[in-house]
């Protein structure tokens, strides 16, 4: 540190390590990838992220290089000369940063050893078989050994190092390392508590009870109680201790029994458009293209007006009461019945986008889609055929020039072509809520609902519901286009979770104009409440969970969705600018600031 109480970052090395480098698996992959550029602008070449090799990701997310840095090339010897296998490179990802990737499954042949001197020495038993847990420890000890070797060397040369571990799944070499006495500065971050997943899914007054959880018994009833033990160690042996949310700090509290030293939001890179309306054609463009998927969809039972119809979408991995789809639900089946009352000419549409096991695409849905497409080949044919045919007619007409019977300038092959392709697309039957055929149809929740609630898309209906089991991509033919641009053709993102330690998904909503409801248990939802202007102009709705009912939240999330389906368009526009200013707030370049918050408090403290 110098006088002006800034980190000299010449003078240190910053490691951060987390399963999810080059290596997609959930939120913490946003959080380090999105970061990337900002970690880079601040310590330039004494950067290095460190994740477990994933073969198939790094063929392509990564290059291999030499890095030319003194301290790390000779850790680097040291450690393939006691037979480590590690990948030095770079992450081809927006900032490119210097990346190790460890081939933890290289020293599998180590795991008896690891697991006997964990259990001598930090009382943790890994007597129960699993996989990843094997992952977990095979990458502890390479990083164990790299982090010792380095710290070593770094201190020779006056550097001194500093290492980020995300979550109990990168941070399994902290015990070890503060055994040895290793002089390395440590942070740990966890994105969430292993117990308050579990207890949360399983208990509906989850935030009551917690304050007298007895985390071993629990930890045992779940059957997780080494990763439990795993994961205190990481808390309990790191310098500084921080999570994602005052929320999840809560939780840290009595689960983890250590409150966080410092609280680190998570942000976004967030790139603006020079081009003022840019995010407006935007969405003007994608919601033609999900404009093709409703017609296609439900015309062919029934029509609405496209022009009055709002998008609606959820999104995220499948906890059903976790990421509050059952509250959703609720609300959606209360929105129907007030719209119908209020004889409401609109329509909203509800997407769920998550991820069950499928067996494919219902081809049902997609014959429609296909049909729809000949039906456009077909008119497009129609029109090119009277285009030509009045071209020549216009230019030898004589006499009083008027536009001639347009039907007759259509071949008869054509017309019944038209015609039968209408008849054959136009089946009846209700449009299917689900797209794909699931594995398990009968046990679907969602489904069941809906099945329960009778809200299956009838043409009476004023709230239809998409349900689409897999996550978005390009070419998904279905939609065709990526979830970003899903996101921008929708009008609201409806996350109003009820266990969520921050929620990226309303803020990816926002940074795209797109104006979201999370809810008061969400860490995110929560930092919002105490940032001024995130309220309803700014197209953020935080519906309140903590301390009350379903059935009070239900309503509460029906009266969100009932005002939006109020506003004009010109209102929605409004809030379409409003919801992207917003979100500057939390482009890492402000939030990067607690970070290194954290660091200098690594730096200071000696324990
Ligand atoms: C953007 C588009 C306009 C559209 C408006 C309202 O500004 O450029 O073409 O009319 O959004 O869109 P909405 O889908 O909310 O009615
Ligand atoms: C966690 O991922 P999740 O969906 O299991 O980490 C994310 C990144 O910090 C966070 O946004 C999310 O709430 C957590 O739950």
């Amino acid at each position: 540190m110098n006088e002006n109480n800034t980190i000299e970052n010449e003078k240190h090395i910053l490691t951060e390590i987390a399963w999810e480098v080059c290596n997609q698996v959930g939120g913490i992959y946003t959080v380090i990838r999105s970061k990337v550029p900002t970690m880079v602008k601040n310590w330039g070449k004494n950067y290095f992220l460190i994740g477990p090799y994933a073969p198939k990701e790094a063929a392509t997310d990564f290059e291999e290089a030499e890095f030319g840095h003194d301290v790390i090339d000779e850790t680097l010897r040291i450690c393939r000369e006691k037979g480590l296998h590690i990948k030095s490179g770079y992450w081809l990802v927006s900032g490119r940063p210097q990346t190790l990737l460890f081939d933890h499954k290289s020293s599998f042949h180590q795991l008896g050893d690891i697991k006997y001197y964990y259990w001598q020495n930090h009382g943790i038993d890994f007597k129960n078989h699993d996989p990843l847990m094997d992952e977990v420890l095979a990458f502890g000890y390479m990083v164990h050994i790299f982090l010792s070797e380095m710290t070593r060397v770094a201190i020779d040369k006056k550097i001194k190092p500093l290492a980020h571990f995300h979550e109990w799944m990168a941070g399994s070499a902290i015990p070890n390392l503060r055994r040895d006495q290793v002089p390395l500065q440590t942070v740990f971050t966890t994105h969430a508590t292993l117990l308050g997943r579990y207890l949360a899914m399983n208990d509906p007054q989850f935030y009551d009870h917690l304050p007298f959880m007895d985390w071993h018994k629990e930890a045992v009833h779940f059957n997780v109680e080494a990763n439990v033990k795993l994961e205190r160690a990481c808390v309990h042996g790191a310098h500084v201790f921080t999570t994602v949310s005052e929320v999840t700090g809560k939780e840290c509290f009595h689960l983890l029994g250590r409150s966080p030293d410092k609280i680190l939001p998570n942000g976004l890179n967030i790139e603006r458009f020079s081009v003022l309306h840019e995010v407006q054609n935007l969405h003007h463009k994608y919601k033609q293209v999900l404009e093709q998927f409703i017609m296609g969809h439900f015309f062919k039972s029934y029509s609405f007006d496209l022009n009055k119809t709002l998008y609606f979408f959820t999104s995220g991995r499948f906890e059903y009461s976790n990421k509050g789809y059952d509250l959703t639900l609720e609300a959606l089946a209360r929105l129907n019945h007030r719209l119908k009352e209020a004889r409401s000419p609109l329509t909203v549409v509800m997407f769920f986008i998550t991820r069950q096991p499928i067996q494919s695409i219902n081809p049902e849905v997609l014959n429609a889609r296909a049909m729809l497409d000949k039906i456009n080949t077909n008119s497009n044919a129609i029109v090119e055929q009277i285009k030509n045919r009045l071209y020549r007619q216009a230019a030898s007409s004589k006499g009083d020039h008027k536009l001639p019977n347009l039907n007759d300038m259509v071949d008869d092959y054509w017309k019944l072509r038209h015609r039968r392709t209408i008849q054959a697309w136009k089946s009846g039957g209700l449009p299917p809520v689900v797209t794909h055929n699931l594995v398990d149809d009968a046990n679907d929740n969602i489904l069941n609902f809906l099945r329960t609630a009778n809200l299956i898309n009838h043409e009476s209906d004023k709230v239809k519901v998409v349900y689409h089991p897999d996550f978005i991509s390009s070419t998904n033919p279905l939609f065709g286009m990526e979830y970003d641009d899903f996101v921008r053709a929708c009008h609201l993102g409806v996350f109003p979770s009820y266990y969520e330690p921050w929620g990226y998904t309303p803020l990816e909503s926002l940074a795209r104009g797109v104006a979201s409801v999370t809810s008061d248990l969400s860490g995110f939802g929560d930092y919002m409440k105490n940032v001024s202007i995130g309220d309803k102009k700014h197209g953020m709705f935080i519906v309140k969970r903590a301390n009350k009912s379903f059935h009070e939240a239900a309503e509460e999330l029906t009266n969100v969705m009932w005002e939006f389906t109020q506003i004009t368009s010109r209102e929605r526009i409004d809030m379409r600018n409003q919801s992207e200013d917003l979100s500057e707030v939390f482009d890492w370049k402000n939030l990067y600031k607690a970070y290194e918050n954290s660091y200098k408090m690594a730096l200071e403290t000696y324990f």
